[in-house]
């Protein structure tokens, strides 16, 4: 039991050791390029040093960052990078009253909103920095503020990751192709809370394994969604999506957890989205996303790019996610990034 105890004390070391040198290499050569944060190019030229990825994704230039008036009201990240970490690392899941359930409704709504704009987008041939620019200015016309928008320094409005981006991909110059699938991310700000919701969609026609991928993954969350309720156990959740994943021989990824929100957009709980026996059962008042993410070749595995925010599957296969924010009730659950048609025309 020592050695092995031994062992894996090594390990971690080293892998802790290596990451070291892979970061401060990763800083050198960002200091080399220049440190201009709103043109991240440079750095994502670098982009894939960090492992030996099989995923021969190709990263495009990025446009500077757009800016939102005034008039709109920001979370605190906004204005200051330096308070934009997570609060994810506290164990307190917060209960919500009715009344704030009521004030964050409207975030969330705005959300799925937009989540249907930026579907609607989706066509061979623009790219996914237009794709942002629309939404951007959909946002604000809605009077919301788009949350990614300098979270942790995330320079775009949205997260678009089409085919092998597992998730996180910032919108640049490359135009999406017949057939491309894309997951687009939106959460916004409003009313001093934060909604969360993503979906796929396809440039043109999709192939009928995109479509299997695709719908599987949707049943998943579908089916997740539907066993939340006051005293199940928060695990249960990770078990209806690795039961959908097992059928259908996808691999799901576990670096990224659906996550509890509110005035912060990443609190506790977190949302294991595969079979787990983490602690704990939902109550009435908790909010939060499920958000499952699952690989077309069964793989688990995902690096990070050097631009530190897109994640690729590890051998190139193409991965699909959907979202929802939803509350526990006294009685069952409620979507609250539930489109309601018409609502922001
Ligand atoms: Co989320």
């Amino acid at each position: 039991m020592k050695q092995l105890y031994q062992t894996v004390r090594t390990a971690v070391q080293r892998h802790a050791a290596a990451r070291l040198t892979a970061e401060k290499a990763l800083e050198a050569l960002k200091t080399t390029a220049g440190s201009n944060t709103q043109d991240s190019n440079l750095s994502r030229t670098f982009a894939t040093f960090r492992l030996k990825p099989r995923n021969p994704w190709k990263l495009y230039p990025v446009t500077p960052r757009l800016t939102v008036p005034d008039h709109i009201v920001k979370p605190p990240y906004a204005e200051d990078s330096v308070q934009s970490t997570p609060s994810i690392r506290s164990n307190v899941i917060e209960l919500k009253t009715k009344k704030q359930i009521e004030e964050m409704r409207t975030a969330c709504e705005m959300a799925s909103w937009i989540r249907e704009f930026a579907g609607k987008q989706v066509e061979p041939g623009i790219t996914t920095d237009e794709i942002d620019k629309r939404v951007h200015d959909e946002c604000i016309r809605i009077g919301a503020y788009p949350s990614p928008l300098g979270y942790c320094g995330f320079p775009k409005s949205i997260c678009t990751s089409v085919n092998s981006v597992v998730c996180h991909g910032i919108p640049d110059l490359r135009p999406l192709e017949e057939g491309d699938i894309i997951n687009i991310d939106v959460s916004v700000y409003f009313n001093g809370y934060h909604g969360d919701c993503s979906a796929m969609f396809v440039a043109g026609k999709a192939d009928p394994e995109a479509i299997r991928l695709i719908n599987a993954t949707k049943e998943a969350m579908e089916k997740a969604i539907s066993i939340c309720g006051p005293n199940v156990p928060l695990n249960r959740i990770g078990r209806e999506i690795q039961n959908v994943a097992d059928r259908e021989g996808y691999g799901l990824v576990r670096e990224f957890c659906g996550h509890g929100i509110g005035k912060e957009f990443h609190i506790p709980p977190h949302i294991f989205h595969y079979a787990n026996v983490a602690p704990g059962v939902m109550l009435p008042g908790m909010v939060f996303t499920i958000e499952p993410i699952m690989n077309e070749s069964g793989t688990s595995k995902v690096f990070t790019m050097a631009d530190n925010w897109t994640v690729l599957t590890e051998d190139g296969s193409r991965s699909a996610q959907f979202e929802q924010t939803i509350a526990i009730t006294e009685d069952g659950h409620e979507i609250l990034t539930k489109h309601k048609p018409g609502q922001f025309a």
